[in-house]
Order: C-alpha cells, then sequence, then structure tokens
C-alpha cells in the first residue's frame, strides 16, 4: 500500500530535510553525511522513538562543563549505574553497574545523583511533542514511546520517515537532547531498529529485508528475551534468531508454551501488536474488609493471594496489565496505608501481583490489626507488554508458565477447578469481597520497583 506519492528512489537528508534524488552519500544540500535512502522509507509508519543516554544528557545540556567529560548517573541508594554518557560508553560503563565498578573502567567520569523530577519534566515534554505528530502515542518508559503515523500524512504534509526525521531535529533544538529512531512496518522491529543506530541514530527496516536482518541476530534481540530466558534456550544449542527461524511452531510450543509461539512470530518478523495509548488513569483492583481484624501473616497473605487472583482474572479478561502494585491497608482505628511498587515490566499475573503486594505488606506486619487489605494495579497499559518470559527469575517464569495452564484450567471447569497452596480452605476467613474497578488509588510511600 503506498502511502506518499514520493518515488521510493528518492531519499531525504535528517539535518536539512532536503530530498535527494539519487543516492548520493552526502547531501546535495548542506553536505552532511546523514542522508536517509531504503525502498520502503515512504510506506512504513510504526516509530519507536528513545531518548540518548536521556538522564545524562539531560544533565550535559543543563551544564555545558560537562559536553567533553564522561558522565555517570547513579550512586544513591543502591549504588549503581543509572546511565552513563556516551563517551563513558566507551570505558565499558554501563547502566546496573555497580558504581565502584563502573569507576574503577573510567576513574575520570564524573558522577552525578539522578534528579528524577527534572528528567519527568523532560520526559513528559518530549512526550507532549510526539502527541503533536499522532493522537497514537504509547509510551513504553520516561525516554521511550511507540508511534503510529499511519494517516498523518496530510496533516503534516510529509510522510511519516520525514516527519519523525522535522521531530528528531526540533526536539534537539527545542528541548536540547537527542533521541534515537526506529522505523518499520511492526513494533518490535521499529524497536530493534532505533537501538541500531545509537546516538541520534535513525534506521529503517522494511518488510523485504526482516526475515535476513533477524537472522544473523542473537536471540536477545527478541523483546522479551533476557539474560535467564537467553541460558535457556543456550542450554537447548539456540543462540541465533535464524535457528528459530527454521524451526517449527509446534516444535516451539512444546518446548516454551506461548513464548514459543512469540518466538516463531517474532523470529520471522511477524508481529500484529497495534500501537495503543496509555491509559494510566485508572487501576483494578479487589479488597476485603474482614470478620475479626488480623494482624498474623499466613492469613493476611491467603487473602492477599486470593485478591491477587481475582485482580489478575480481570486484568487477563480485559487484556489489560498494570505497571504498578497497590496495596491497601486498614487498621483497626480505620487509618489507611497504601504502599506502591512500580515493577520493571507490566504485569498481569497472579503470582507477580501476590509477590509483590506480600513484600509490601511484610514490612507492615509490625504487630498492627488491621480490618481491611486491599491489592491492585495502577498505570494499566495494554497486556502485549506484560510479563515478558525473562521475568526477574527462573522460578518466578516457571510459576509464570503455571500460572497460564491453571488460567485455561479454570476456564473450562470453573475458577475453583485449582486452589493454590495460599487460598486453599482459606476462602471463608473473609467476608465477601468488595471491588474497586477504575478507582484511583490513594497516593501512598512510593519507591522504585
Ligand atoms: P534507556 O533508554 O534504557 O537508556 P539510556 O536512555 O540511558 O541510553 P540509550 O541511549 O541506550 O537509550 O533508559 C532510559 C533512562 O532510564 C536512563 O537514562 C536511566 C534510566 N535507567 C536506569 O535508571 N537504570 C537502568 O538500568 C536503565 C537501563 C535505565
Ligand atoms: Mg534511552
Ligand atoms: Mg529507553
Amino acid at each position: 500500500m503506498r502511502i506518499s506519492k514520493q518515488d521510493p528512489n528518492t531519499g531525504f537528508c535528517r539535518d536539512c530535510l532536503t530530498y535527494q534524488e539519487v543516492p548520493e552519500h552526502r547531501c546535495v544540500h548542506c553536505g552532511s553525511p546523514r542522508v536517509l535512502h531504503h525502498r520502503e522509507l515512504y510506506d512504513l509508519t510504526v516509530a519507536h522513538i528513545d531518548c540518548d543516554a536521556f538522564y545524562a544528557t539531560v544533565e550535559k545540556r543543563d551544564n555545558p562543563e560537562l559536553a567533553d567529560k564522561p558522565v555517570i548517573i547513579g550512586g544513591g541508594r543502591r549504588g549503581v549505574v543509572s546511565t552513563a554518557c556516551y563517551l563513558a560508553r566507551i570505558h565499558g560503563v554501563r547502566s546496573a553497574m555497580p558504581m565502584f565498578k563502573a569507576l574503577k573502567a573510567c576513574p575520570q567520569a564524573v558522577v552525578i545523583k539522578p534528579d528524577m523530577e527534572k528528567y519527568s519534566r523532560v520526559g513528559r515534554q518530549v512526550r507532549e511533542m510526539m502527541q503533536e505528530l499522532t493522537p497514537l502515542v504509547q509510551p513504553i518508559s520516561i525516554d521511550e514511546a511507540f508511534l503510529e503515523l499511519a494517516g498523518t500524512e496530510a496533516l503534516h504534509r510529509n510522510p511519516p520517515a520525514r516527519t519523525l526525521a522535522a521531530f528528531a531535529k526540533r526536539v534537539e533544538e527545542e528541548i536540547g537532547i537527542t533521541v534515537s529512531v526506529g522505523l518499520s512496518y511492526c513494533k518490535f522491529l521499529a524497536k530493534v531498529a532505533s537501538d541500531l543506530e545509537k546516538p541520534r541514530g535513525f534506521s529503517v527496516i522494511g518488510e523485504a529485508e526482516a526475515v535476513d536482518f533477524l537472522k544473523s541476530m542473537p536471540v536477545t534481540t527478541i523483546w522479551g528475551v533476557g539474560k535467564a530466558f537467553a541460558a535457556t534456550l543456550e542450554r537447548d544449542g539456540i543462540t541465533m534468531i535464524g535457528q528459530l527461524q527454521e524451526m517449527e511452531e509446534s516444535d516451539l510450543m512444546r518446548r516454551y508454551g506461548v513464548i514459543g509461539q512469540r518466538l516463531y512470530r517474532l523470529s520471522r518478523g511477524q508481529d500484529a501488536r497495534q500501537v495503543h495509548t496509555r491509559d494510566s488513569a485508572k487501576s483494578v483492583s479487589a479488597e476485603t474488609t474482614f470478620n475479626s481484624d488480623h494482624a498474623d501473616r499466613d492469613t493476611l497473605a491467603a487473602v492477599l493471594r486470593s485478591l491477587s487472583e481475582k485482580v489478575a482474572r480481570r486484568l487477563k479478561k480485559n487484556d489489560i496489565a498494570g505497571h504498578t502494585v497497590v496495596l491497601k491497608l486498614k487498621t483497626t482505628d480505620f487509618k489507611i496505608r497504601t504502599r506502591n511498587r512500580r515493577l520493571e515490566d507490566p504485569t498481569c499475573l497472579a503470582d507477580r501481583i501476590f509477590h509483590t503486594g506480600l513484600s509490601l505488606l511484610e514490612r507492615e506486619l509490625d504487630g498492627t490489626k488491621y480490618r481491611l487489605l486491599g491489592i491492585g494495579v495502577s498505570d494499566l497499559t495494554n497486556a502485549d507488554l506484560a510479563d515478558p518470559p525473562d521475568l526477574v527469575d527462573t522460578d518466578a517464569a516457571k510459576r509464570a508458565v503455571a500460572e497460564r495452564a491453571i488460567d485455561k484450567v479454570r476456564d473450562r471447569f470453573g475458577r475453583h477447578a485449582v486452589e493454590t497452596g495460599y487460598t486453599f480452605g482459606k476462602n471463608e476467613r473473609a467476608r465477601p469481597q468488595r471491588d474497586m474497578d477504575a478507582v484511583d488509588p490513594e497516593k501512598g510511600d512510593s519507591e522504585a520497583g
């Protein structure tokens, strides 16, 4: 489907946006080497935009003296690197590295404590600018989002590719930071593309070359395949996407369940996920008021488990997931305590909701008696980004697979066909549960997950 009258042989310069009739190496107008050419350049509409070394770039913007210095953002409570500028990365500094190790690799680095409020502000500015391109912006984190630009060419009088290049230029000029753009026909490859040429990158992956391109990439390129799951695959002799491309769908599904099906499709560049806007105003939760007050862990954990399952069931039914887990407690003197934790990835799994809720609950077990317990998730997103196979640990991944299996049994035989150790025989303790759909959780202690 042609979406523009542009000749596919025509490229354009990312610096001055001048169209280039012949695939010259440098721009005919400004001499910039940043000229884009691609057979499908004017057919592709799905973009992923990610800011370059985000926190570090913001700090460099605000202090020109740092421009030529290696900068590391981090420290604080956990003593790890949040991010490092590209100069520091040359020395091997990486996100999540312990700070002492980072400083061993790059002793001359300037270390700056994160200023989250500032980064949120800048992230919001970038997002607002994205929303001027299209209403279909799906934020993924503080510094990145997917954008669907189909149907925007009349508005911008430009094909999506050129609109995106103009956007990157505008972010540099008006906000003072840089972004990288990935353009493709699906979300998976748009995300892969945005990472290919960082910083200030603009990469295009078309339909024609997708399978070939993926063939030589490591399996970790696939969204959700992190360290733990990659190790599982490696044990089975699979390290490259090309190997997945040669496997049967049934074989992959037999080995890895639903994740196998995802591997089958993504390895072939098949990704039907749409760009969705995020509805962050709502939450899904369930709560229970007890017949008598409780302070002991076992009782509260059992109730928490069954409430988590209820929340998860509702999330799954609606194909949504929550990024933040919210625990709510009411003491005997009617004081409400809410505790939040933001997860690495959104979840729709009872197991993750429960375990996150339990760790929040355990800190409140100081002998206080509670008359109400609630659990929920907020920051709702579409379920397609939820629970990547590489959950924090392999045990959690196994429990996730088990949960999917239990869901299937329950779908067929009813909710009580399977009871877990935590809920078995304990459902009578509580009064009928009250649900609170679509309610904003009260603000409570917030902490990074
Ligand atoms: P990323 O987009 O993953 O990384 P980045 O923007 O720093 O660098 P890149 O150019 O590769 O995109 O994350 C965005 C911000 O999130 C990052 O600037 C700091 C923060 N962050 C952490 O605090 N801890 C982490 O482990 C990671 C990966 C990111
Ligand atoms: Mg980034
Ligand atoms: Mg990012």
